[in-house]
């Protein structure tokens, strides 16, 4: 059986919405944020010394990093996930899968961080904020009229572009990005996504 190291409000409610879409069996193990620092609880820590999630066990094996994990899943259990290998689909979704954590989070977290620092942070906001809508007008454009990022059906990489997606939400910022709302809107809409929520204790 799966095991699933899930902290609430974070990116392993993706791994735990794939586990839905696949219909395979799973065990969640929740974590929750620290109600002051909003830091991942010591637990985490012994699993593994990162002391972040998502984190699974699998064969005996842990494993981290929310692209691996979705990668070593879909090779497993949903290779209709992923567009066949060779293929300029499956480029583009290597492509996307790897922007999901390698591009996109590095201003989404910094204009969370610097944003902490108030007044100081103030000669970092332009650059935050026009590398913040590089990557996410990226993402309107490279979404597909069907909904999807690489051909017409849900893929991993949709799963990983999920959490990106969704702070656009967190940030207002649906008026200038309707592909994107609209996304997330059929994301809310799978039976598999809501189940995964349930799973998740909410969120
Ligand atoms: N690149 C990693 C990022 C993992 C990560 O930073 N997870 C966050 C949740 S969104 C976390 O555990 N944060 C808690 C903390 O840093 O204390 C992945 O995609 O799995």
């Amino acid at each position: 059986m799966i095991k699933v190291h899930h902290l609430n409000h974070s990116r392993s409610l993706r791994i735990l919405w794939l586990l839905e879409e696949l219909g395979v069996d799973y065990e969640v193990i929740r974590y929750a944020r620290d109600a002051k620092t909003n830091l991942a609880p010591p637990e985490l820590l012994k699993i593994h010394p990162l002391g972040k999630s998502p984190v699974i066990e699998i064969d005996g094996q842990t494993v981290t990093e929310s692209g691996a994990i979705v990668e070593v899943l879909c090779a497993l259990h949903g290779p209709h996930m992923v567009p066949e290998a060779g293929t300029p689909a499956h480029w583009q979704h290597l492509e996307l899968i790897h922007f999901a954590e390698g591009s996109v989070m590095t201003p989404i977290l910094l204009n969370l961080y610097v944003g902490l620092l108030g007044e100081a942070g103030a000669p970092l906001h332009p650059r935050i904020q026009a590398e913040l809508k590089n990557h996410f007008d990226h993402m309107e454009r490279v979404l597909r009229p069907s909904g999807h990022f690489v051909l017409d059906d849900l893929s991993a990489a949709d799963i990983m572009l999920s959490f990106p997606a969704s702070v656009i939400k967190r940030l207002g910022r649906q008026d200038t990005y309707p592909r994107l709302s609209a996304f997330l809107e059929m994301i809310e809409s799978r039976p598999a996504y809501q189940r995964a929520l349930k799973a998740g204790g909410g969120a």
